[in-house]
């Protein structure tokens, strides 16, 4: 059993030959999924006017039967110990599937937390969020998101009032050592990118207490698709706590007009843009799960089980290699892809200072995407780096250097790819491998942009301690290379 659900459990028997048909329920609002085939695993298209019919019948348990079977049923072990920590849903992440939050129209105070499926409350909040218990708004309860990170919530406009226009959207947060590009809050609709959103730039920057925002949505009346489903995000780009507490949606009447509490206006002060820096993680926290991006582009980093341990003078990230990775979201225009194809970025330097575990694994260090991938791999009792590339017209490539990486000692690993499509590897800053790609670094639109202490999908956890992680806006020369690998750890 896959979800845990009281709910539903049908089962259908197919009766029109030579007609293949899939069906299924889908567990995230209950409705009914059906593919009808004819011939062989070719979907059938039909013209306007064509018709056709076939017969199945459709059986389910009661109530008591369903409750029984739920009882009697076990998670999947993937469920139960997901890696790495955090919950998944396909590409999306709950905290955890025996504790989250549900989406609830009517209010969210976030004091309850379920453990399956609502069907006639709503879908669970999702994204990189801890169940507070014991900070809220009016109670002792809310959703904490340490920046960078997000949540989102959806709800069906049937839960609502699917005739209605227009919704109230309310929400209050609250924050403390918060910098960076403010929270954001996002009203769309949730299959389709293109359709305007109403968006809500909080302003808030600092330690703010419990502030409340409202805004009147467009959503339901902008496209008739939109009869289904709407979302909610709240996109936290900046470092440092925020806290979300007392959402709800509630249909507006034609004739009403409340106040919108839109906040927003006064955007943070732009830090000075690096022109060489993409990503500039000197790692300095020495506490907390973010990562301050000091290039001024706001690609700022998110730890997940990651410890900070004191190297000598100076902090650095611990990875213990079974669930500690860290993420620097897709942020700044330069780490996007130009289209769901390459990355923008076809001029690049990554470097990053390892100390592996002696006798461990190593693992995956940073990747960039699966487009850049830079690991350690055990040969003997010492290390191998190796740097994989994937590019858009298919191909790949590896480079690998000697196993010459102490355990216990730290290293500095750097790689360059030129728009000329040569890629370079550096150990100590010494060059230690050279080959060309023949296109574009290659994007995969489901991966995480830069992935730190781990491979890119997340997997291939790093044993060690990692610090000072940069990407640079174009090819380091071999002496500014041998410059940095000079200095000590970040
Ligand atoms: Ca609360």
């Amino acid at each position: 059993m896959l979800t845990p659900d009281r709910a539903v459990c049908p089962a259908w028997e197919h009766l029109t030959p030579g007609v293949k048909v899939n069906i299924g329920v889908c567990h995230w609002g209950y409705d009914w999924h059906q593919y009808v085939y004819w011939g062989g695993d070719k979907q059938r298209t039909f013209q306007p006017g064509e018709t056709f019919t076939i017969h199945y019948v459709m059986t389910g348990y009661t109530p008591a039967e369903g409750e029984e079977l739920f009882l009697a049923s076990r998670l999947h072990p993937r469920m139960e110990d997901p890696e790495p920590a955090g919950e998944h849903f396909g590409f999306l992440q709950v905290p955890s599937l025996l504790a989250y939050p549900v989406v609830e129209p009517a209010g969210t105070s976030f004091d309850k937390l379920y453990d399956v499926r609502m069907p006639y409350i709503g879908w669970q909040w999702y994204g990189d969020y801890d169940n507070d218990r014991q900070v809220g708004h009016t109670d002792r309860y809310s959703m904490r998101i340490d920046g960078p990170a997000s949540a989102k919530g959806m709800f069906y406009h049937h839960m609502i009032d699917g005739n209605a226009k227009r919704y109230l959207c309310t929400f209050w947060l609250k924050t403390e050592g918060y910098k960076g590009p403010a929270p954001v809050a996002i009203l769309r609709y949730p299959w389709d990118d293109k359709v305007r959103k109403d968006v809500v730039d909080t302003g808030l920057t600092g330690d703010n207490h419990w502030t409340e925002f409202s805004f009147i949505t467009t959503m339901p009346v902008i496209t008739p698709e939109t009869s289904d489903a709407s979302q909610f995000d709240l996109i936290v780009k900046g470092v440092g706590k925020v806290w979300l507490d007392d959402w709800s949606v509630r249909p507006l009447g034609d004739d009403e007009q409340p106040g919108e509490k839109r906040g927003g206006a006064a955007t943070p002060p732009s830090a000075e843009v690096s022109p060489l820096y993409l990503v500039d993680l000197q790692c300095n926290e020495a506490a907390g799960l973010s990562l301050w991006d000091a290039s001024g582009r706001n690609n700022h980093g998110r730890l997940h089980s990651v410890t900070w341990i004191n190297a000598g003078n100076r902090p650095a990230l611990h990875f213990d290699g079974t669930d500690s990775c860290a993420f620097v979201p897709m942020g700044s225009p330069e780490l996007r892809p130009e289209d769901k194809g390459a990355y923008k970025q076809d001029s690049l330097t990554m470097e990053i200072w390892v100390c592996p575990t002696p006798g461990l694994k190593g693992g995956g260090v940073l990747c960039y995407g699966l487009a850049l991938t830079l690991q350690l791999q055990p040969v003997g009792d010492k290390f191998q780096a190796i740097l994989g590339c994937l590019d858009v017209a298919g191909g790949s490539l590896q480079l690998i250097s000697q196993p010459t990486i102490a355990g216990g000692r730290w290293t500095h690993l750097a790689t360059t790819v030129g728009a000329d499509g040569l890629v370079r590897l550096y150990v100590d800053g010494q060059p230690v491998a050279e080959k060309a790609l023949d296109a574009k670094l290659k994007l995969y639109a489901w991966e995480p942009t830069i992935t730190i202490g781990a491979y890119g999908t997340p997997s291939n956890l790093f044993a060690g301690e990692l610090t000072g992680v940069r990407l640079w806006s174009r090819v380091a020369t071999p002496e500014e290379i041998a410059a940095e690998a000079a200095r000590s750890p970040g």
